[in-house]
């Protein structure tokens, strides 16, 4: 059912940019399995725009094995748009990300966006953040340091075990943090050396989020 709901965020999102594309477009397009979804949908509306921009090696193949050509960020301008899932997400578009590890390449992609469609089904919808343990991507000399940091200010923080990101680092999960303020929390974080990045997206948020329940996709402007 899940999956269901997944296919069908993507696939309101597909709905959503299939005006608004042309042969100049260069899309950012984001990793997951609900990223999947509207990948392979995209597929079908490959001759409507020029390319696409990866936020991971995994999202590169899949573009790849769908003859969508994967540009490289640096040889294009700012993208008119970038679709994503999220691991939580609150109706004013701040998201908790990087449950699949890929969260540097997703911020880096999405702050290159002009526009942030973000893909859920309803269980991510949340009122407040901070059920999911945050996703925090660390440099591995810095791992004992920046857990030291997260348990300073109230978390739990975990080694992902086993776990090497596309860029070479680690990732620390921290559970039980309070992020009321999380745009202010997010800020903080990112400030402690070794962090590359939390997996907080406030400061470049969602613009919608297009929420897949039993009812159909609720479509969430952001503002
Ligand atoms: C990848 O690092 C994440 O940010 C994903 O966007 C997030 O984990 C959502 O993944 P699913 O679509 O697989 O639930």
């Amino acid at each position: 059912m899940s999956d269901d709901r997944k296919r069908a965020a993507a696939e309101a999102a597909l709905e959503r940019i299939r005006p608004l594309l042309d042969s100049n477009t260069v899309l950012g397009v984001g990793t997951g399995s609900t990223a999947d979804h509207f990948i392979d949908g995209l597929a079908k509306l490959r001759h409507a725009f020029d390319g696409a921009v990866a936020s991971s090696r995994a999202t590169e193949e899949r573009l790849r094995g769908h003859g969508i050509p994967v540009l490289d960020l640096n040889a294009v301008g700012p993208l008119p748009l970038y679709v994503d899932g999220a691991d939580e997400t609150t109706r004013e578009g701040f998201l908790i990300k990087g449950g699949g590890g890929a969260l540097t390449r997703e911020k880096i992609v999405a702050e290159a966006s002009e526009r942030f469609l973000c893909i859920v089904d309803e269980r991510k919808l949340v009122g407040r953040l901070g059920a999911f343990p945050l996703p925090v991507e660390v440099v591995p000399m810095a791992r004992s340091l920046v857990a030291r940091w997260f348990a300073g200010v109230g978390g739990l923080p975990e080694p992902r075990e086993g776990f090497v990101t596309d860029n070479g680092f680690g990732i620390l999960d921290v559970a039980e943090l309070d992020l009321t303020d999380a745009a202010a929390f997010e800020a903080r974080a990112e400030q402690v050396p070794g962090v590359l990045t939390c997996g907080l997206f406030c400061r470049r948020g969602a613009d919608e989020v297009f929420c897949a329940g039993p009812g159909g996709v609720e479509h969430i402007d952001c503002g």
